[in-house]
Protein backbone atom coordinates (compact mmCIF):
# COMPACT_ATOMS: atom_id res chain seq x y z
CA UNK A 1 0.00 0.00 0.00
CA UNK A 2 0.99 3.68 -0.39
CA UNK A 3 2.28 5.40 1.92
CA UNK A 4 1.71 9.12 0.81
CA UNK A 5 -0.88 10.37 -1.96
CA UNK A 6 0.12 12.98 -4.50
CA UNK A 7 0.11 16.88 -3.83
CA UNK A 8 -2.88 17.23 -6.00
CA UNK A 9 -4.96 14.80 -4.12
CA UNK A 10 -8.02 16.68 -3.42
CA UNK A 11 -8.91 17.56 0.81
CA UNK A 12 -12.24 15.92 -0.06
CA UNK A 13 -9.93 12.20 -0.06
CA UNK A 14 -7.74 12.46 2.66
CA UNK A 15 -8.44 9.32 4.09
CA UNK A 16 -6.58 8.62 7.94
CA UNK A 17 -4.79 5.59 5.96
CA UNK A 18 -1.95 7.94 4.09
CA UNK A 19 0.31 10.90 5.13
CA UNK A 20 -0.85 13.81 3.02
CA UNK A 21 0.67 16.96 1.44
CA UNK A 22 0.25 20.42 3.15
CA UNK A 23 -1.95 21.11 0.01
CA UNK A 24 -4.30 18.05 0.61
CA UNK A 25 -4.65 19.34 4.68
CA UNK A 26 -5.48 22.45 3.80
CA UNK A 27 -7.86 21.78 1.04
CA UNK A 28 -9.55 19.43 3.28
CA UNK A 29 -9.97 22.55 6.18
CA UNK A 30 -12.23 24.50 3.40
CA UNK A 31 -13.98 21.43 2.12
CA UNK A 32 -14.86 20.84 6.26
CA UNK A 33 -15.57 24.52 6.56
CA UNK A 34 -18.16 23.81 3.05
CA UNK A 35 -19.57 20.70 5.03
CA UNK A 36 -20.27 22.19 8.31
CA UNK A 37 -20.48 25.70 7.61
CA UNK A 38 -22.31 26.96 10.32
CA UNK A 39 -20.03 24.98 12.98
CA UNK A 40 -16.52 25.47 11.49
CA UNK A 41 -14.49 28.97 10.60
CA UNK A 42 -10.83 28.78 8.93
CA UNK A 43 -8.47 30.75 11.55
CA UNK A 44 -5.57 32.43 10.00
CA UNK A 45 -2.36 32.98 12.13
CA UNK A 46 -0.74 34.86 9.22
CA UNK A 47 2.42 33.44 6.94
CA UNK A 48 5.57 30.95 7.77
CA UNK A 49 9.09 32.64 6.94
CA UNK A 50 8.57 31.26 3.44
CA UNK A 51 5.24 33.10 2.94
CA UNK A 52 2.89 29.94 3.70
CA UNK A 53 -0.22 30.55 5.32
CA UNK A 54 -0.64 28.69 8.81
CA UNK A 55 -3.71 27.96 8.75
CA UNK A 56 -6.20 26.04 11.34
CA UNK A 57 -10.32 25.40 12.26
CA UNK A 58 -12.27 26.33 15.19
CA UNK A 59 -15.20 23.93 15.67
CA UNK A 60 -17.62 26.23 18.06
CA UNK A 61 -21.35 25.67 18.87
CA UNK A 62 -21.49 28.17 21.30
CA UNK A 63 -19.55 31.18 21.92
CA UNK A 64 -19.15 31.41 25.60
CA UNK A 65 -17.79 27.49 25.41
CA UNK A 66 -14.11 26.87 26.89
CA UNK A 67 -11.76 26.15 24.20
CA UNK A 68 -9.16 23.72 23.95
CA UNK A 69 -6.39 24.75 21.77
CA UNK A 70 -4.21 22.23 19.92
CA UNK A 71 -1.02 22.83 18.15
CA UNK A 72 0.35 20.35 15.87
CA UNK A 73 3.30 19.72 13.69
CA UNK A 74 6.05 22.00 14.85
CA UNK A 75 8.30 19.57 14.33
CA UNK A 76 8.36 18.69 10.61
CA UNK A 77 9.12 15.14 10.27
CA UNK A 78 6.92 14.09 12.75
CA UNK A 79 3.63 13.39 10.54
CA UNK A 80 1.50 11.61 12.42
CA UNK A 81 0.85 14.93 14.41
CA UNK A 82 -0.97 16.74 11.63
CA UNK A 83 -2.80 13.78 11.13
CA UNK A 84 -3.81 13.20 13.94
CA UNK A 85 -4.91 16.70 14.76
CA UNK A 86 -7.62 15.91 11.37
CA UNK A 87 -8.13 12.98 12.79
CA UNK A 88 -9.73 14.69 15.67
CA UNK A 89 -11.55 17.27 14.22
CA UNK A 90 -12.95 15.12 11.91
CA UNK A 91 -13.96 13.01 14.65
CA UNK A 92 -16.05 15.76 16.58
CA UNK A 93 -17.85 16.82 13.59
CA UNK A 94 -18.85 12.93 12.33
CA UNK A 95 -19.30 10.84 15.22
CA UNK A 96 -21.92 9.37 16.59
CA UNK A 97 -20.73 8.68 20.00
CA UNK A 98 -22.82 10.67 22.63
CA UNK A 99 -19.59 11.12 24.71
CA UNK A 100 -17.71 12.74 21.37
CA UNK A 101 -21.04 14.54 20.73
CA UNK A 102 -20.71 16.31 24.02
CA UNK A 103 -17.58 17.11 23.75
CA UNK A 104 -18.06 18.74 20.21
CA UNK A 105 -21.34 21.05 21.61
CA UNK A 106 -19.65 21.95 25.28
CA UNK A 107 -16.16 23.03 23.69
CA UNK A 108 -15.18 24.95 21.28
CA UNK A 109 -12.05 23.31 19.57
CA UNK A 110 -9.08 25.39 18.05
CA UNK A 111 -6.66 23.19 15.93
CA UNK A 112 -3.81 24.33 13.75
CA UNK A 113 -2.34 21.01 11.69
CA UNK A 114 0.41 22.21 11.19
CA UNK A 115 2.46 25.19 12.64
CA UNK A 116 5.79 24.94 10.71
CA UNK A 117 4.15 24.33 7.27
CA UNK A 118 7.96 25.20 5.76
CA UNK A 119 9.41 22.34 7.40
CA UNK A 120 6.45 20.14 6.55
CA UNK A 121 6.64 20.96 2.80
CA UNK A 122 10.43 20.39 3.15
CA UNK A 123 10.15 16.90 4.58
CA UNK A 124 7.73 15.89 1.43
CA UNK A 125 10.03 17.55 -1.31
CA UNK A 126 13.70 17.03 -0.61
CA UNK A 127 14.52 15.32 3.16
CA UNK A 128 11.93 13.43 5.35
CA UNK A 129 13.74 13.62 8.28
CA UNK A 130 13.64 17.33 8.45
CA UNK A 131 12.62 18.93 11.81
CA UNK A 132 13.02 22.60 12.13
CA UNK A 133 11.96 25.78 10.43
CA UNK A 134 13.56 26.65 7.03
CA UNK A 135 15.45 29.92 8.16
CA UNK A 136 18.86 30.48 6.74
CA UNK A 137 21.49 31.31 8.66
CA UNK A 138 25.26 31.30 7.37
CA UNK A 139 25.67 27.59 6.37
CA UNK A 140 23.52 25.87 7.87
CA UNK A 141 19.46 26.51 8.40
CA UNK A 142 16.40 25.78 10.62
CA UNK A 143 15.39 27.03 14.35
CA UNK A 144 13.51 24.45 16.75
CA UNK A 145 10.37 26.35 16.89
CA UNK A 146 10.04 24.20 20.34
CA UNK A 147 12.65 25.39 21.57
CA UNK A 148 12.54 29.23 20.20
CA UNK A 149 9.57 30.35 23.16
CA UNK A 150 10.59 33.16 25.77
CA UNK A 151 10.35 30.81 28.30
CA UNK A 152 13.55 30.36 30.35
CA UNK A 153 14.73 30.49 26.86
CA UNK A 154 18.14 28.36 25.71
CA UNK A 155 18.76 27.38 29.19
CA UNK A 156 19.04 23.40 29.33
CA UNK A 157 18.15 21.19 26.59
CA UNK A 158 18.74 23.25 23.40
CA UNK A 159 21.63 24.24 21.60
CA UNK A 160 23.12 27.51 20.40
CA UNK A 161 24.49 26.03 17.01
CA UNK A 162 22.44 26.74 13.84
CA UNK A 163 23.87 23.53 12.95
CA UNK A 164 22.10 21.48 15.69
CA UNK A 165 18.58 20.15 15.26
CA UNK A 166 17.61 21.73 18.85
CA UNK A 167 18.75 25.20 17.73
CA UNK A 168 16.88 27.59 19.85
CA UNK A 169 17.80 30.34 17.66
CA UNK A 170 19.50 33.98 17.51
CA UNK A 171 17.17 35.07 20.53
CA UNK A 172 14.03 34.10 21.96
CA UNK A 173 11.01 34.83 19.40
CA UNK A 174 13.41 35.04 16.86
CA UNK A 175 11.15 32.85 14.41
CA UNK A 176 7.99 34.15 11.89
CA UNK A 177 6.12 31.26 13.01
CA UNK A 178 6.88 31.62 16.80
CA UNK A 179 5.61 35.69 16.62
CA UNK A 180 2.73 34.35 14.56
CA UNK A 181 1.58 31.40 17.49
CA UNK A 182 2.39 33.91 20.25
CA UNK A 183 0.53 37.02 18.64
CA UNK A 184 -2.49 34.81 18.27
CA UNK A 185 -2.57 33.47 21.52
CA UNK A 186 -1.97 37.19 22.92
CA UNK A 187 -4.67 37.97 21.25
CA UNK A 188 -7.55 35.19 21.44
CA UNK A 189 -6.83 33.03 24.39
CA UNK A 190 -8.66 35.36 26.95
CA UNK A 191 -11.30 36.55 23.94
CA UNK A 192 -12.15 32.45 22.96
CA UNK A 193 -11.36 31.14 26.59
CA UNK A 194 -9.09 28.20 25.95
CA UNK A 195 -8.25 26.46 28.79
CA UNK A 196 -6.04 23.73 27.37
CA UNK A 197 -3.30 23.55 25.15
CA UNK A 198 -1.95 20.26 23.88
CA UNK A 199 1.23 20.29 21.34
CA UNK A 200 1.25 16.84 19.18
CA UNK A 201 4.75 15.52 18.67
CA UNK A 202 6.05 11.82 17.99
CA UNK A 203 7.84 9.37 18.97
CA UNK A 204 8.24 8.07 22.57
CA UNK A 205 4.70 7.18 23.85
CA UNK A 206 4.15 9.53 26.53
CA UNK A 207 2.00 12.20 27.63
CA UNK A 208 3.76 15.57 29.44
CA UNK A 209 3.09 18.39 31.42
CA UNK A 210 5.44 21.67 32.77
CA UNK A 211 8.05 22.28 32.96
CA UNK A 212 10.81 20.89 30.61
CA UNK A 213 13.49 23.77 31.55
CA UNK A 214 13.08 22.74 35.52
CA UNK A 215 12.05 19.85 37.94
CA UNK A 216 10.26 22.62 40.07
CA UNK A 217 6.64 21.22 40.69
CA UNK A 218 3.59 23.59 39.09
CA UNK A 219 1.02 24.95 41.34
CA UNK A 220 -1.27 22.15 39.93
CA UNK A 221 0.73 19.26 39.18
CA UNK A 222 -1.03 17.30 41.22
CA UNK A 223 -4.04 17.71 39.35
CA UNK A 224 -2.19 17.31 35.70
CA UNK A 225 -0.08 14.48 36.85
CA UNK A 226 -3.96 12.83 37.24
CA UNK A 227 -5.45 13.77 34.29
CA UNK A 228 -1.98 12.62 32.76
CA UNK A 229 -1.96 9.27 34.44
CA UNK A 230 -5.74 8.32 33.57
CA UNK A 231 -4.86 9.25 29.95
CA UNK A 232 -1.99 6.53 30.30
CA UNK A 233 -4.90 3.88 31.82
CA UNK A 234 -7.30 4.91 29.01
CA UNK A 235 -4.68 4.11 25.89
CA UNK A 236 -3.70 1.03 27.93
CA UNK A 237 -7.43 -0.39 28.11
CA UNK A 238 -7.91 0.86 24.32
CA UNK A 239 -5.28 -0.57 22.01
CA UNK A 240 -2.72 -2.24 24.48
CA UNK A 241 -0.10 0.53 24.37
CA UNK A 242 2.03 1.64 26.89
CA UNK A 243 2.76 5.18 27.38
CA UNK A 244 4.01 7.26 30.32
CA UNK A 245 3.18 10.43 31.85
CA UNK A 246 5.01 12.93 34.14
CA UNK A 247 6.31 16.71 34.17
CA UNK A 248 8.43 16.97 30.64
CA UNK A 249 11.51 17.38 32.15
CA UNK A 250 11.14 14.10 34.50
CA UNK A 251 9.65 12.01 31.48
CA UNK A 252 11.33 12.34 28.67
CA UNK A 253 14.73 15.03 29.04
CA UNK A 254 15.40 18.63 29.92
CA UNK A 255 13.80 21.23 26.96
CA UNK A 256 14.29 24.55 27.44
CA UNK A 257 12.17 27.43 25.02
CA UNK A 258 8.97 24.57 24.40
CA UNK A 259 5.78 26.35 23.35
CA UNK A 260 3.59 24.30 26.28
CA UNK A 261 5.81 25.59 29.18
CA UNK A 262 5.18 29.19 27.35
CA UNK A 263 1.58 28.57 27.34
CA UNK A 264 1.24 27.45 30.48
CA UNK A 265 3.20 30.16 32.55
CA UNK A 266 3.24 33.27 30.05
CA UNK A 267 -0.67 32.97 29.00
CA UNK A 268 -1.54 31.18 31.94
CA UNK A 269 -3.48 28.06 30.22
CA UNK A 270 -3.84 25.73 33.38
CA UNK A 271 -4.25 22.37 31.21
CA UNK A 272 -1.13 22.05 29.49
CA UNK A 273 0.69 19.16 27.64
CA UNK A 274 2.50 17.76 25.12
CA UNK A 275 1.70 14.59 23.91
CA UNK A 276 4.36 12.07 21.95
CA UNK A 277 2.70 9.92 19.66
CA UNK A 278 3.77 6.61 18.42
CA UNK A 279 7.31 5.37 16.66
CA UNK A 280 6.86 2.83 14.74
CA UNK A 281 7.04 -1.24 16.12
CA UNK A 282 11.02 -1.26 14.97
CA UNK A 283 12.75 1.04 12.79
CA UNK A 284 15.99 3.09 13.02
CA UNK A 285 13.69 6.04 12.16
CA UNK A 286 11.46 6.33 15.03
CA UNK A 287 9.95 9.30 13.17
CA UNK A 288 8.65 7.01 10.21
CA UNK A 289 5.32 5.63 11.29
CA UNK A 290 3.64 3.32 9.09
CA UNK A 291 0.25 4.81 7.26
CA UNK A 292 -1.68 1.35 9.05
CA UNK A 293 -1.06 3.21 12.48
CA UNK A 294 -2.59 6.54 11.53
CA UNK A 295 -5.82 5.72 12.83
CA UNK A 296 -4.84 3.65 16.22
CA UNK A 297 -2.49 6.45 16.81
CA UNK A 298 -4.77 8.81 16.57
CA UNK A 299 -7.45 7.01 18.23
CA UNK A 300 -5.61 6.82 21.39
CA UNK A 301 -4.61 10.86 21.41
CA UNK A 302 -8.04 11.61 21.36
CA UNK A 303 -9.08 9.76 23.96
CA UNK A 304 -6.14 10.85 25.95
CA UNK A 305 -7.28 14.19 25.52
CA UNK A 306 -10.98 13.51 25.99
CA UNK A 307 -9.98 11.82 29.82
CA UNK A 308 -8.03 15.06 30.33
CA UNK A 309 -10.88 17.13 29.40
CA UNK A 310 -13.25 15.29 31.34
CA UNK A 311 -10.94 15.08 34.71
CA UNK A 312 -10.44 18.51 33.79
CA UNK A 313 -14.16 19.33 33.65
CA UNK A 314 -14.97 17.32 37.14
CA UNK A 315 -12.15 19.49 38.76
CA UNK A 316 -13.78 22.52 37.89
CA UNK A 317 -11.27 24.08 35.27
CA UNK A 318 -13.46 25.24 32.84
CA UNK A 319 -16.20 26.95 34.92
O1 LIG B 1 12.48 17.65 21.93
C1 LIG B 1 11.31 18.01 21.79
O2 LIG B 1 11.01 19.14 21.42
C2 LIG B 1 10.19 17.03 22.11
N1 LIG B 1 10.54 15.72 21.67
S1 LIG B 1 10.62 15.39 20.06
O3 LIG B 1 11.18 14.05 19.89
N2 LIG B 1 9.15 15.35 19.49
O4 LIG B 1 11.36 16.41 19.39
C3 LIG B 1 9.98 17.05 23.61
C4 LIG B 1 9.19 18.22 24.06
C5 LIG B 1 9.99 19.38 24.59
N3 LIG B 1 9.01 20.35 24.99
C6 LIG B 1 9.15 21.40 25.85
N4 LIG B 1 10.31 21.78 26.31
N5 LIG B 1 8.05 22.04 26.19
ZN1 LIG C 1 8.60 16.86 18.27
Amino acid sequence: MKEVLPAETPGSALDWKHFFHLKTIYSWLEYMVAQYPKDLTIIDMGNSTEGVPIRGLKLSRNKSNKAIFIESGIHAREWIAPAAATYLLNDLLTTKEEAVRKLANNYNWIVFPCVNPDGYKYTFEHDRMWRKNRQLFDICRGVDLNRNYPDHWNTTGASGDPCRYDYSGPNAASETETKRLMDFLNMHAEKEHIRTYIALHSYSQMIMFPYGYTKEHIANYDDLQEFGRNAVGRIRELTGRNYTSGSLIETIYPSSGGSMDWAYSKIKIPIAYTFELRGPPDSSDMFILPANEIEPTSQEAFAAIRTIVEGATKKGYYK
